[in-house]
Order: structure tokens, then sequence, then C-alpha cells
């Protein structure tokens, strides 16, 4: 059986479990408890580089991190990865932007506030995180104006991945009381069948307000 690395409160991960609800693909969790460095061990590093999660272990020994890496994997052949190669490109441009312009943007804000960290970060720093996150939503906003799912296709694992921080901006200090379009997307997605809503706060994890290693 497929293993998946998770650490509840990671929305990186919730990517990888949503999928893998929607194919109803059974698998079971090793949890890393990265405040407590877990994902630095040798025997971790081998199966993530960086020490994130998520990360998988097929069935076969074989290995996969990067959260849209192993969306890609376990999307192929499914109907929530285009077959056609300009449909799988499509999904990757918006895999980009998820990583560039959400996930280290408002999932970074998100993460230091929910943990109490926020304070700690140079201002200048936060001020441009803000300024992006802003910028990515106005592009979002723009793009969701014109298709109900972020590519022609429809509900795909891009879609998936952007959700994943994109629908948490208000955790991270920005409204989404802007941006309509956005948060119709929000509701389209949130309707899914097999939407999976449970969150799990940082708060659950008494070691959250330490410093990554
Ligand atoms: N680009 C990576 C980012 C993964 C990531 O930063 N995961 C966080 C949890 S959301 C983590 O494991 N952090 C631990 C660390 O950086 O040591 C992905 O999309 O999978």
């Amino acid at each position: 059986m497929l293993t998946l690395f998770d650490y509840p409160a990671s929305q990186n991960a919730w990517k990888i479990r949503q999928l893998l609800h929607h194919l109803q693909r059974p698998y079971r969790t090793a949890h890393v408890s990265i405040f407590e460095r877990e994902g630095r061990t040798a025997s971790y590093l081998r199966i993530s580089p960086a020490g994130t999660v998520p990360a998988i272990q097929l069935e076969d020994g074989r290995t996969l991190a990067e959260s849209n890496a192993i969306l890609c994997f376990l999307a192929t052949d499914t109907p929530y990865l285009p077959a056609d190669a300009f449909g799988r490109a499509k999904v990757q441009q918006w895999l980009g932007f998820e990583q560039e312009r959400i996930e280290s943007v408002i999932g970074s804000l998100r993460y230091w506030t929910l943990t109490g960290k926020l304070e700690r970060r140079p201002s200048a720093l936060v001020e441009m995180k803000r300024h992006a996150a802003l910028r990515a939503l106005q592009t979002l906003d723009r793009e969701l104006a014109q298709r109900p799912f972020l590519t022609e296709h429809g509900y795909s694992i891009a879609d998936i991945a952007v959700y994943a921080y994109g629908s948490r901006a208000e955790e991270a200090g920005c409204s989404l009381l802007p941006y309509p379009h956005v948060r119709a997307w929000i509701g389209r997605v949130q309707a899914q069948p097999g939407f999976l809503a449970t969150m799990h706060p940082y708060s659950d994890d008494p070691h959250s307000a330490a410093e990554l290693p």
C-alpha cells in the first residue's frame, strides 16, 4: 500500500490527501513531526531531499517528494489531469504559479501568522510578501472571471493545488472580499464530490511555536 509522509497542519500535504480521497485510493500515513526535526533525519532525507512533507513511498519502494510532482504522478490517467500534452502543460502552468506566487507567499504569511512568528520576521519581507499575495489574488480573480476552474479542462489538480493555500488567504491577513471570482471558485471547489473539509490547526501541535530546523 502507498505511504503518505504527512504533517496534519500542512496544506501541501492536504493536496495529496484530497486527491487520494477523490481517487478512493487506500494509503497509510506516516507522521513526520517537522518541528521536532523528524524531517532532517538521514532516513527521511533519502525520501524527501529537502526534508519536507508531503512525500510518498510506493508499494515497490520508490519515493517521491514535492506536492505538485506527487499530484501529477497520482493524477496521471485519471479525470484530475488532462490526457493531452497541451492540457497537461496548462495544468503545469498553474502548478508553477502556485509554488512561486501562492504557496511561498500566502502559505508563508499564513504559517508565520498562525504560529506567532510574523512579528519576528523583517517587516520589509512581510510587506514584500503581502504585496505579492495581493498581486496573486488579483491574477486569480481575473482568470477565474473567465472560466469556472483554472483550466478549460474543468476541476483538476491545478485547482486542488491553488486551493490549498489560496483559499486560506484570510488566515494570512489578506481579505478575500475584493475577489468575488476567487470566492465563487472556492465554493465550486468545496462543492466537488469528496471534498475534504477537515483542517488541522497548527495549535494541535505543541511544538509548532518553534522555528523549523
Ligand atoms: N515545495 C514543497 C514545500 C513543502 C513544504 O515546505 N512543506 C512544509 C510543510 S507545509 C515542511 O515540511 N516544512 C518542514 C521544513 O521545511 O523543514 C511542496 O510543495 O511539497
